[in-house]
């Protein structure tokens, strides 16, 4: 058996190999940060129908370290058709088996959204979607950072900005865009031209390549949590929230939207404002009516469960949907989806995955069209 993991958001480390059915495994921490809970690997030369186990041995010493309860892992024979495997949390490690089908495996944490597609995705956009490539930043280690603008009418005067993947591990974030650029390639879709016939989009599909590719959970190659970085975002530190700030403030922003995972809650929801200095009636306003209108239409959404809302005027402002909401007076969001399902309208074969992340994308865009008017 071969494990390995020196390619595109691979993350692990071999301990012990000796035994097939308890390989002994740990992730590797963030550089420059001590945070881990991704992992990525393929195994190889393995005989199909036997039993193969594996433990992530450091599970219990995770960023998340409660989250892994109810989780399971995901696999895949093709690195394209992805599926959950049953594990089991036990004395601080996360256990999974295996009889495979076919003599190589890759295991995740998420379904990977690979540097590849990535490129591949923005081609997509280019060249399908009608998108121009507004901008590129840099980060650290001299990755491109695409701003796409999707602007079909002159007179539009509103900008929505998506931002994506800030968190590296959060992979659900760039699937998220890729339904959003899906959607924007579609010629009958009457909601899309209402949209953008008011507005301009901002898409920034991947805001943290070098974290992605290096198997990162959380940080950028100088171990900075971006989502911690927008009252004090620097070249030296976070050049990728600065590059996105300054195209902010030369634009304008309507409406944001900032895409993450969340470990521990099996459900999706939103995060918003509330804690915001100057929040106000409006923002308020504006953020019911977003969910309540996602709701309506069918999303796997849902408001009952989501992180406590912050008291009033103690939101943290370096969170970048505070920091946008506040700066900018708009309705701004944290849309968070699960590592493990929505257990609203659960599926253990998949549990979240690309797909539904994809469909959740294409939905927002729905909500985005009813509310485009009244953004101011
Ligand atoms: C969070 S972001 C959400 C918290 N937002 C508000 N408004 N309370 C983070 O950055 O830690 C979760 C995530 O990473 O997905
Ligand atoms: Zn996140």
């Amino acid at each position: 058996m071969k494990i390995s993991s020196n390619f595109d958001s691979g993350n692990i480390e071999v301990l012990d190999a000796s035994n097939p059915q308890q390989v002994l495994l740990a992730m590797r921490p963030d550089l420059n940060s001590h945070h881990f809970q991704w992992f990525h690997f393929k195994v190889e030369g393995l005989t199909p129908g036997q039993r193969y186990g594996f433990s992530l041995t450091n599970a219990g010493q995770s960023a998340y370290r409660h989250a892994w309860a109810g989780y399971n892992a995901v696999a895949s024979y093709d690195h394209s058709n992805w599926f959950r495997v049953p594990s089991r949390f036990e004395e601080g490690a996360l256990n999974f088996a295996i009889e495979p089908s076919a003599a190589q495996v890759w295991f995740a944490y998420f379904q990977p959204y690979s540097r590849a597609r990535h490129d591949w995705l923005i081609e997509q956009a280019l060249n399908k979607a009608g998108a121009e490539l507004f901008a590129t930043g840099k980060s650290l280690e001299g990755r491109a950072i695409q701003l796409l603008r999707v602007s079909r009418n002159p007179q539009a005067r509103r900008k929505i900005w998506l931002i994506a993947q800030q968190h590296p591990g959060e992979h659900m974030a760039e699937w998220f865009m890729e339904g959003v650029i899906e959607r924007l390639q579609k010629t009958d879709d009457a909601e899309l031209d209402a949209l953008l016939q008011q507005a301009d989009l901002y898409l920034v599909p991947n805001m943290n390549p070098d974290g992605a590719f290096r198997g990162h959970l959380r940080t950028n190659a100088a171990g900075q949590d971006l989502n911690r970085a927008w009252q004090s975002a620097s070249q030296a530190q976070s050049p990728e929230v600065l590059f996105v700030q300054q195209q902010m403030r030369a634009v304008g922003v309507d409406l944001f939207l900032d895409i993450h995972g969340d470990e521990e809650i099996p459900h999706v929801f939103t995060a918003g404002c509330e804690g915001n200095p100057g929040y106000s009636a409006r923002q308020e306003k504006l953020e019911e009516e977003f969910r309540s209108r996602l709701l309506a239409l069918g999303a796997e959404f849902q408001t009952a469960f989501g992180y406590p809302r912050d008291e009033p005027g103690q939101a943290n402002t370096t969170l970048a949907c505070n920091a946008v909401g506040m700066e900018f007076d708009c309705l701004s969001f944290t849309i968070e989806m699960p590592f493990k399902d929505h257990d609203d309208s659960a599926n253990p074969i998949t549990g979240w995955d690309g797909k539904r992340s994809m469909q959740l994308g294409k939905d927002v865009l729905s909500v985005a069209a009813a509310m485009v008017g009244g953004l101011r």
